[in-house]
C-alpha cells in the first residue's frame, strides 16, 4: 500500500508515534523514527524489521532544538531526504493547575515541544516537500485543541495552536498537492498521563478509570487511513473519541466495582 514511501514520525518511541510506526510498517512504508530515547528506538526498529522487514533511520533527537533536528536531518543519505509523510506526534503535557498556581517551567516545556518543536520539524521537512511536488503532513493534535478544560490552561493553548497550524498550512499549500491532515484525540492510553504527573502512576490511572479508553492503535489505523486516500481527497480534520467520551468534561465512567467488607480471616 505504501510500498517505495518514507514516513517520518515525530514522538515514535511510545504510545500513538509507536503505533504509527507500527501500522505504517505493516502497509510496507519506509520510517524515519524521531524522539529522544534511543533505546526504544533501537528496539522498535528491530521489532519491524523482522516483523514486517521494514528499513528504518532513527533520529535520535530533541524537538526542542531547531539546531538538533536541522544536523539530524542533514545526516541523512539525500534519499532519505524525500519524505513523503511527515507524522507531527511529539508532545506532553505537563502539570495539572490553575494558571495562577501554574509552573512556568512546564508552560516552557509544553510551548517548546508541542508547538515550536512541530513548528521546526514542518520547517525543515516541507521544502522537500515543496519541491517533491507532492506530501501530506499530519498533525497529531487534541480535543484540548478545540476545547479548554479546568487546569489544562497551557496544554489546551498549546493544542489550539496546532490545529491553527494545521489550517494555515492548509491554506499556505493550496496549490501544491501538499495535504493537510489534522487529527484531535480525546482520552488515549499511553505513558501520556504518566508524563504530565511526573510517574505518579495512581493519579495516572485515575484518568482511564472506569472507561474503555482510546488505544494507540486506535488513533494509528486512523492515521493510516488518512495517509492512504488518493491524491485527489484529504481528510482535513478529524476528532476520534471513546465511545464512553462525549466532550473534554462528559466522560460516562462505571462506578468501579466496591471494595468487598474484609472477613476477619481464620484464626485472627
Ligand atoms: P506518550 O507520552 O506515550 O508519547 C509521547 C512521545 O513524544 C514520545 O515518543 C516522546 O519521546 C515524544 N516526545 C516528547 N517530548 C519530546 C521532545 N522534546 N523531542 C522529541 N520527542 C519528544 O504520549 P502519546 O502517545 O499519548 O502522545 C502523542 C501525542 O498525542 C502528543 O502530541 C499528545 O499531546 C497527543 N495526544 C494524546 C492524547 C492522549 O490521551 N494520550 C490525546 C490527544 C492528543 P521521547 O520521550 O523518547 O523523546
Ligand atoms: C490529551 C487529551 O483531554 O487529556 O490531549 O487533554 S486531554
Amino acid at each position: 500500500m505504501l510500498y517505495g514511501k518514507t514516513v517520518l514520525i515525530t514522538g515514535a518511541s511510545s504510545g500513538i508515534g509507536a503505533a504509527c510506526a507500527e501500522r505504517f510498517a505493516e502497509a510496507g512504508a519506509r520510517l524515519l523514527l524521531l524522539a529522544r530515547r534511543r533505546q526504544r528506538l533501537e528496539a522498535l526498529s528491530h521489532e519491524l524489521h523482522v516483523r514486517f522487514g521494514t528499513e528504518s533511520r532513527l533520529l535520535i533527537c530533541d524537538v526542542r532544538s531547531r539546531a538538533a533536528i536541522e544536523q539530524a536531518l542533514c545526516e541523512l543519505p539525500p534519499e532519505w531526504l524525500r519524505i513523503d509523510i511527515l507524522v507531527n506526534n511529539a508532545g506532553l503535557a505537563r502539570g495539572f493547575a490553575p494558571l495562577h498556581e501554574g509552573n512556568p517551567e512546564d508552560w516552557e516545556e509544553m510551548i517548546d515541544t508541542n508547538l515550536k518543536g512541530l513548528l521546526f520539524v514542518t520547517r525543515a521537512v516541507l521544502p522537500h516537500m515543496i519541491s517533491c511536488g507532492e506530501g501530506m503532513v499530519i498533525n497529531i493534535a487534541s480535543i484540548a485543541g478545540r476545547e479548554v478544560y479546568p487546569n489544562g490552561n497551557v496544554y489546551c493553548a498549546t493544542k489550539h495552536a496546532v490545529r491553527a497550524l494545521s489550517e494555515a498550512l492548509r491554506i499556505e499549500l493550496n496549490g501544491t498537492n501538499i495535504r493537510v491532515v489534522n487529527i484531535d484525540p480525546g482520552l488515549v492510553e499511553t505513558e501520556f498521563s504518566l508524563v504530565r504527573f511526573r510517574g505518579d502512576t495512581e493519579r495516572a490511572r485515575k484518568v482511564y478509570e472506569g472507561l474503555q479508553p482510546l488505544t494507540p492503535y486506535d488513533v494509528a489505523d486512523l492515521v493510516l487511513f488518512c495517509a492512504t486516500r488518493p491524491p485527489h481527497v484529504v481528510i482535513a480534520d478529524v476528532l476520534i473519541l471513546p465511545t464512553a467520551q462525549a466532550n473534554t468534561w462528559l466522560i460516562h465512567r462505571n462506578p468501579s466495582p466496591a471494595t468487598p467488607p474484609s472477613v476477619p480471616a481464620p484464626g485472627d
